[in-house]
């Protein structure tokens, strides 16, 4: 696949992406896109300075002006939505129109961070001793590393850019080794931006290509305050402690092993399409994909039914095709776990419904529907694929309780009409996940809300809502305009 005039378009030069010993491939065909070069340590090193120097000067220019970078970066990304959403979709092998949505997200995210530019609120607080007066002000952190996974290849981060840069920092990205040739053009659009706005810095924004050396050399560094990671939970374990040991910041978004509860009084319509696009869409590449499904004993056999209809006839293929509604897994690797996990669903005695490779090029699979009767064993565990697990339930304690059960936290659904019901799965005894829908499925979030899990998800939000702050430092003034000396809680010390 020829991808030479869409890189010219998004102004990435033919070298960036032409030299190198890595490999970049498109899971549509398996063919080879690219090849690029890692930076190595030295360069790392001095990225990573650059992004420091950047922040001594960035921080220091008024929110609201670091607002109108960021705004001219949402303009490139309008003008370049379609050249950039193709790209994500041939790097990433997400459909068409779920690659121009990514681009999409990221436009959302820069007009909500040049809004909250101007709302970088702090509180004022009630002191208790006389002709004094307290406040909170929120000041910029450092430097941002955001290490992102091949399946947003460019949204998260955009979550992370789009607020880090308002807020005064600079970032570093460690994109995944699978993409990393939107990572390229989305650079090179930042770059315009900044060449567009007269007092920016040089260096606000850099990438770093590599593997896990150069995401190991960002998290050991001092010089990065953040880090915010997003990718598995054994990467989140591993990066975790590392930042913890030099006293760092983390933000970290891992796994997910959604579920969703079909309740007796569920619009049926409604629940298959929305079952069908969260567990079978992305092809299950999601952190939001629907990968466990309970269905309410009295509806099982007919909902079940109606889904295997539906889900032979889900359009398998190329992703830039009108139509395809589920392209191919990221690699070989990706399909090799799913067919494990069906292995062992099978020995824990599950009944399964499609799952097969389809086609002799790319990584292509039907999803599988999997009927299970123990909520136990793979069903506890986060595969990357079309694979939902779906179970019986009587009981919507026991449905809540079970789906609660597993050690990741991110996001949930029910489908009901029944206002008791929604509450309860809403409520403090409900969801325990960072993400709780009623009647729509558990992906395909929206960027106003803050994003992210609990438990084994890793506990960070991004995107919306007050997700800003992880990006500042928080400071308690106290200041003192009288000529006494009060001290807090009555303590005398008199000389
Ligand atoms: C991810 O899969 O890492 O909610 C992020 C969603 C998307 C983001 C998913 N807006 O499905």
């Amino acid at each position: 696949m020829d991808i030479s005039d869409l890189m010219s378009r998004l102004g990435v030069e033919e070298r960036y992406y032409t030299r190198g010993p890595l490999s970049v491939t498109t899971p549509i065909d398996g063919s080879e896109l690219a090849q690029v070069a890692p930076d190595d340590h030295s360069v790392i090193d001095e990225k990573i300075a650059l992004a420091h120097n950047a922040f001594l000067e960035w921080r220091s220019v008024p929110a609201p002006r670091r607002g109108e970078l960021v705004r001219l970066f949402g303009d490139e990304l309008r003008k370049h939505k379609d050249d950039l959403g193709r790209l994500v979709t041939i790097e990433c092998g997400k459909l068409l129109s779920e690659g121009l949505g990514e681009v999409q997200e990221m436009i959302d995210i820069c007009d909500f961070a040049v809004g909250l530019s101007r709302q970088l609120y702090g509180l004022t607080i009630a002191s208790e001793r006389p002709g004094h007066h307290m406040r909170e002000s929120w000041h910029p952190l450092g430097s941002v590393g955001i290490i992102s996974a091949f399946n947003f290849p460019v949204a998260v981060w955009s979550w992370n850019a789009a607020l880090a840069l308002i807020c005064g920092d600079t970032c570093l990205w460690k994109p995944s080794e699978k993409t990393p040739l939107t990572a390229l053009a989305v650079q090179s659009l930042f770059e315009r931006a900044a060449s567009r706005f007269a007092d920016a810095p040089q260096h606000l924004s850099q990438v770093i290509i590599g593997e896990r050396a150069a995401s190991e050399q960002m998290v050991d560094d001092p010089r990065v305050a953040l880090i915010s990671a997003t990718g598995s939970t054994r990467m989140g374990r591993e990066v975790g402690p590392r930042v913890a040991k030099r006293f760092g910041r983390v933000l970290l978004e891992l796994g997910g092993n959604n579920a969703g509860i079909v309740a007796p009084s569920a619009d049926l319509d409604l629940s298959l399409r929305a079952v069908c696009f969260a567990a079978a869409g992305t092809a299950g590449q999601r952190c939001t994909s629907l990968r466990r499904l309970f269905v309410h004993e009295s509806i099982y056999d007919s909902f079940l039914s109606r889904l295997k209809a539906a889900y032979a006839s889900l359009p398998v293929g190329d992703p830039l095709q009108e139509g395809v509604l589920v392209g191919p897994l990221i690699d070989k690797a990706a399909l090799d776990r799913m067919h494990y996990a069906l292995d062992r669903a099978k020995a824990q005695g599950a009944a399964i419904t499609g799952g097969e490779h389809v086609g002799d090029k790319g990584w292509y699979v039907r999803p599988a529907i999997v009927e299970v009767d123990e909520h136990d064993g793979i069903v506890l565990e986060e595969t990357f694929a079309p694979v939902l697990y779906v179970m019986r339930y009587d009981e919507l304690n026991e449905a809540i309780a079970l789906q609660n059960s597993v050690p990741q936290g991110l996001s949930s659904c029910i489908f009901t009409r029944d206002v008791l019901e929604a509450e309860q799965f809403l409520s403090a005894t409900g969801s325990d996940c960072g993400i709780a829908n009623v009647n729509i499925g558990p992906s395909g979030a929206e960027i106003g809300g803050a994003f992210g899990g609990e438990k084994e998800t890793g506990g960070g939000r991004e995107s919306g809502s007050d997700a800003w702050k992880a990006y500042m430092r928080r400071q308690t003034q106290t200041v003192n305009y009288s000529t006494a000396l009060p001290l807090a809680q009555g303590v005398k010390f008199d000389i």
